[in-house]
């Protein structure tokens, strides 16, 4: 809607060209704005502003006519107003990443730009003014120490930190030159339990090693291709090269031939692909802290969703990867990969209470687990992940120790997941001095509307004050981020990115974040995850279904019975079926897509409805949201009369069961329907199109990334019930006129996913990412040391000090958490 308004040219500044739009349009300008501030001090969203004018513009066309100009541009982009009578101030978000900010005086219409700092003063006046006024309030500033770290300045490009590093290690420095001695003192750097890799002293300067490079691809080349390293390794290490450059001839040929190239002009291609060879990474421990982290029996546990489905997947991808990049790199040493969570000793028939356990479909991977202590000893229940603050910082000095004792070594990559797991990681890799990556999944901040702004309210049930002190220590300390879209980062072109919310923000009375996190900062990566294709494979591949599932499925999905498993039925069962599967979550929105099929006739007319969510006694569950929703699908079924159409079949944790679900859902040329209202990622949209499923997701979030709307699948509006039921009853209309049309979606869904969305694609990126970003640390060692050191002191003044107002549990059970 917006590309026929006029955009801003990037020259020109909002501040620049706001006078005069508001000139043009005086007479109403004056009224709307006499409105802003007629309420007193406020937040006001977009909506908020819409509304207002409505009111002031009651006139259709004339509104349009003011809308279509630049001020309707502006507000459109615009993200809040804070008022503060006699003024109004907007933060503007022209583009993602990219944010301007303006005050208004409602007297006179006069507009002065402002910086983030004055908006996020002049925003805390309308909540607390002492803290506003305070000279010496406290001022975060992560930015102010990234003086030297070159940034990426296209929007575009945000996302894509290894190709910009690449190419700025290929850029000349101040002197004209380009310098390689950086490179060969990494390669000296490295080994593998006390064996040098690649080269050794002899080759210490680019001159000796270009030579040597020359001679040794020369007596390569009169050799067989796939000869053994063995067979001239002893030559070779005569000239100064050690193990690690390939296996085979052939291979070492190529990674001798690209860093030639390299050394010879630098290329960022090249210079990737050799980062890609160099043997970096042995050891690998991830961090997800939080919830039941366990192989079997845990999903649908509280706070145990897509994250232990994603950290296993990754686990096993990271092994295949491994093993494959040390055989061809020539070398025989075993990779190790640790996951390290919690014990939890009350495990309630899960394996939580294991300290070691092997992780299934690896050979060398393992679960650790380690309990959270405290005075009175190991603290035995599950514990919410809002509460979860005050025993991170024990758990991982318990952690560090456990690891090294366990592994025998340092690990050479630590990865963190969520905000706990992100700040355990960075604690660790501190004290160790080891690379760094971190994974959000879901950042909290951006899930409730101004939960940093108004984080006082949410205080006492959620500890935002922790989560957010935490999301940004971690997020600054981390050598790279990996994302799973590029909306997790910056958002689209309405909606902030969730890291980019963490700019700039205000928590008012504790700590104003001048600058949190810079979305252009190469540090971010984004590596979508895939669903393990061995168990999630199209439903075409007959040879392969798991037929051993076919009896209980057919009696999960069409026997006439109520049971504590399913209830409702569907009496014709010709019909193709949506299927959606997800935590009974508000957020989820399950209840909003039983709604939708409710009260669409044409499409209950076309197809059945089946859902996998929760259970259906509400007495049994201790979340209130839950309950809530239990409740609501109840009344739901009541009020449309959906028995006959509508299965709800409680949560389900065989991931083998459910792949064969999907299938037989595809099998009834069926569909997938993801209604969340807002979806961080989303691993059953990955999962669905994996089975060939098509699928209609949100397009709130991730999902909308994943599918390109009407070519692999389809976007739906979740806060639009009529359009999107429509949507998916013009699908079924048009399957039913055209039989192709389903197999079309279902094929172009496939082929997106093994474009970008697998586990392979994934395990290669992220490993590349830790053998270049420990480069990159090496050479930014100064700047990277001062703000750790800025880091430490937040830490230990700052969220220490938090950490002691979150209650630790006492004996008695807990009530379960709020979504997740
Ligand atoms: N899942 C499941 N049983 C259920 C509901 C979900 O096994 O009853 C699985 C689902 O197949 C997926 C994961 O849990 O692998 C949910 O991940 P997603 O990213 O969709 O959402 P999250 O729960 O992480 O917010
Ligand atoms: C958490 C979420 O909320 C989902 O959107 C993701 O798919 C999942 O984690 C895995 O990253």
């Amino acid at each position: 809607k917006m590309d026929s308004t006029p955009a801003l040219r990037r020259s020109e500044s909002i501040a620049d060209t706001m006078p005069e739009a508001l000139r043009q349009s005086r007479y109403h300008m004056k009224r709307c704005f006499a409105m802003f501030v007629e309420k007193g001090r406020r937040l006001m969203k977009v909506n908020h502003l819409m509304d207002e004018m409505d009111t002031v513009m009651a006139d259709k066309t004339e509104r349009a006519q003011v809308l279509e100009g630049l001020l309707g541009y502006i507000l459109c982009t615009t993200q809040e107003a804070a008022v503060v009578p006699p003024y109004v101030a907007f933060a503007v978000r022209p583009n993602p990443g990219f944010w301007e900010f303006v005050k208004v005086s409602a007297n006179d219409l006069s507009v002065e730009g402002i910086t983030a700092n004055e908006y996020l003063k002049f925003k805390e006046m309308i909540i607390d003014e002492n803290w506003a006024n305070d000279q010496n309030a406290l001022e975060a500033d992560f930015g102010a120490l990234d003086f030297s770290m070159p940034h990426l300045t296209l929007s575009s490009s945000i996302g894509n930190g290894v190709s910009f590093i690449s190419k700025f290690l290929t850029s000349k420095t101040n002197d004209g030159q380009w310098s390689a001695q950086p490179l060969i003192d990494y390669l000296l750097s490295l080994n593998h339990q006390g064996e040098k890799l690649m080269i050794n002293e002899t080759l210490n300067t680019p001159s000796k090693l270009q030579g040597a490079l020359i001679v040794a691809e020369a007596s390569l080349s009169t050799q067989p291709k796939d000869l053994l390293y063995q067979n001239f390794e002893l030559r070779f290490k005569e000239w100064g090269f050690e193990k690690g450059w390939g296996d085979t001839v052939e291979r070492v040929k190529e990674t001798m031939r690209t860093l030639s190239e390299v050394l010879q002009a630098p290329d960022p291609l090249n210079m990737e692909k050799f980062f890609g060879r160099v043997p970096t990474i042995f050891n690998v421990v991830l961090f997800s802290v939080h919830g039941y982290f366990g192989q079997e029996d845990v999903l649908g546990l509280p706070d145990t969703g897509g994250q232990v489905v994603y950290v296993l997947d990754q686990v096993r991808a990271f092994e295949e990867e491994l093993l494959l990049r040390i055989k061809q790199q020539g070398l025989n040493g075993k990779p190790q990969i640790l996951v390290v969570t919690r014990l939890i000793p009350d495990s309630k028939g899960t394996k939580c209470n294991q300290e070691l356990e092997p992780v299934i479909g690896t050979k060398h991977s393992h679960i650790l687990r380690v309990p959270f202590r405290t005075e009175n000893g190991v603290l035995r229940q599950w514990v919410s992940r809002f509460d979860i603050y005050p025993h991170l910082e024990r758990f991982t000095q318990d952690a560090t120790d456990k690891i090294l004792e366990v592994m025998e070594a340092k690990p050479d990559l630590i990865l963190g997941n969520y905000t706990d797991g992100n700040l355990v990681a960075s604690l660790m890799a501190t004290k160790l001095g080891i690379t760094l990556g971190t994974i959000a999944h879901a950042l909290e901040k951006t899930k409730y509307e101004d939960s940093d702004f108004k984080w006082k309210e949410f205080e006492p049930k959620y500890h935002f004050s922790c989560q957010f002190t935490a999301d940004t220590i971690a997020m600054n300390q981390a050598d790279f981020i990996i994302t799973s879209t590029y909306q997790e980062i910056a958002g689209s072109k309405d909606r902030p990115g969730q890291y980019e919310s963490h700019t700039a923000f205000t928590l008012p009375g504790l700590c104003r974040v001048v600058s949190g996190i810079n979305v252009f900062d190469p540090k971010f990566n984004i590596a979508s995850p895939g669903a393990d294709q061995s168990v999630y494979f199209p439903h075409t591949e007959l040879q392969k279904r798991l037929t051993s599932f076919r009896a209980s499925i057919e009696e999960l999905l069409f026997s006439k019975v109520d049971n504590a498993e399913h209830i409702g039925y569907l009496e014709d069962r010709k019909k193709p079926i949506i299927f959606s599967m997800a935590r009974l979550d508000v957020v989820k929105n399950i209840t909003g897509l039983t709604e939708w099929f409710g009260m669409n006739k044409r499409l209950r007319n076309l197809v059945n409805l089946v859902i996998v969510a929760g259970f259906f006694d509400h007495s049994k569950s201790k979340d209130r949201e839950e309950i809530a929703e239990i409740k609501k699908m109840h009344m739901l079924i009541e009020k449309y009369q959906l028995k006959g159409q509508i299965r709800w079949i409680a949560a389900q944790t065989d991931r083998h069961r459910n792949s064969e679900l999907y299938r037989t859902i595809a099998d009834t040329k069926g569909a997938f329907v993801q209604p969340a209202l807002y979806e961080a990622f989303g691993l059953t949209v990955i999962e669905a199109m994996n089975c060939g499923l098509p699928t209609f997701a949100t397009n709130q979030g991730g999902p909308a990334e994943i599918i390109v709307d009407g070519v692999s699948g389809f976007h739906i509006d979740p806060n639009n019930g009529d359009e999107s039921g429509n949507k998916i009853a013009d699908f079924f209309q048009k399957c039913r006129e055209d039989a192709e049309y389903w197999n079309k979606i279902s094929a172009a869904g496939l082929k997106r996913i093994n474009e970008s969305y697998t586990w392979k694609i994934y395990a290669n990126k992220v490993l590349n990412m830790g053998c270049i970003y420990r480069f990159w640390r090496q050479l930014n060692k100064d700047q990277k040391q001062a703000k750790q050191r800025y880091i430490q002191l937040f830490y230990n003044l700052q969220f220490r000090n938090l950490v002691k107002n979150v209650p630790t549990p006492s004996e008695e059970a807990q009530e379960g958490p709020k979504d997740k």
